[in-house]
C-alpha cells in the first residue's frame, strides 16, 4: 500500500492515491491541434492548443513512470458516419465538416491520419485508446466499465478543449462518483477566456466539479513516489 499523495490544488489539497487514479488525456488529435482538421474547419486558430503539448508530455512521462493507468480518448466517427448524430453533422453549416476530405484525411473519421493522436503524445502498447462519438468521454463508451474494473475512482484530467470535451467529461465523471483533478496548463481552448472561466467553474463552490492544479505541482507530488517502488 502506498500512502495517498497530497497535491496542492484549488479549492483545497487533492489526495491522490496512485493505486486508484488514472491519467485521462482527452482528444489530443491532429484534427484539433493541426491545420486542416475539425478545429480549423470550425474557424479556430489551432495553434493556441499547441502550448498544451510540452507540459502534457512531461505529465504523461511521469504518470507512466509512476505506474498510473493512461487512457487516451479520440473524438470521431465510423467511416459510414452511422454513429454521428445528424444534428452534429449539420451543425455550423460547414463547407467542409465531419466526413469531408481534408489534407489529413476525412475529418473526424476513425482510421484517418487526422483523427489520430499527435506524435508527441502517441499511446504506448497497453494504454487504452478510447474512441468516443461525443464530447463526453463516458457517453456511448465503455470508459466507466473499464475504470470500475480496475478500481479507479479518480482521474487526472488533461487534453482539449477545456470548455467542451474536458468540461463535458468532468461533469459526466462527477455524476458517476469519480473525483477529477484538472491540470490547468495541460488543458487548452481556442478561447482563452473560456479556458479561464471553465477552470474557475470546476473549482468554484468548494470544488463543485473537482480540483484544479498545475503540472509542476503534480510532478513534484509524483516525484515523491520515486524510490518507493
Ligand atoms: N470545438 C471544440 O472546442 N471542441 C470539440 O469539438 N471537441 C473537443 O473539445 N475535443
Amino acid at each position: 500500500m502506498i500512502a495517498p499523495l497530497t497535491v496542492e490544488a484549488t479549492p483545497y489539497p487533492f489526495l491522490l492515491d496512485p493505486e486508484s487514479t488514472a491519467l485521462l488525456i482527452i482528444d489530443m488529435q491532429r484534427d484539433f491541434l493541426e491545420p486542416g482538421g475539425f478545429g480549423a474547419a470550425l474557424g479556430n486558430d489551432v495553434s493556441l492548443l499547441q502550448a498544451v503539448v510540452p507540459p502534457l508530455r512531461r505529465v504523461l512521462s511521469a504518470a507512466r513512470a509512476a505506474g498510473l493507468p493512461v487512457i487516451h480518448t479520440r473524438e470521431g466517427h465510423r467511416p459510414d458516419l452511422s454513429d454521428c448524430p445528424p444534428s452534429k453533422l449539420a451543425r455550423g453549416n460547414l463547407p467542409s465538416g465531419i466526413g469531408s476530405l481534408g489534407p489529413k484525411g476525412r475529418i473526424m473519421v476513425r482510421g484517418e491520419y487526422g483523427h489520430d493522436i499527435v506524435d508527441e503524445l502517441a499511446p504506448l502498447e497497453g494504454e487504452v485508446v478510447l474512441d468516443k462519438p461525443g464530447k463526453g468521454s463516458f457517453h456511448a463508451t465503455d470508459l466507466e466499465l473499464m475504470l470500475r474494473n480496475r478500481g479507479i475512482d479518480s482521474l487526472v484530467v488533461t487534453g482539449v478543449t477545456t470548455e467542451v470535451c474536458v468540461h463535458t467529461t468532468v461533469r459526466e465523471a462527477n455524476d458517476r462518483g469519480f473525483e477529477c483533478l484538472v491540470l490547468e496548463d495541460c488543458v487548452g481552448s481556442y478561447f482563452p477566456e473560456f479556458h479561464e472561466v471553465g477552470l474557475r467553474m470546476i473549482a468554484a463552490q468548494g470544488g463543485i466539479f473537482g480540483w484544479v492544479t498545475s503540472s509542476p505541482v503534480l510532478l513534484t507530488a509524483l516525484a515523491a513516489l520515486e524510490g518507493e517502488a
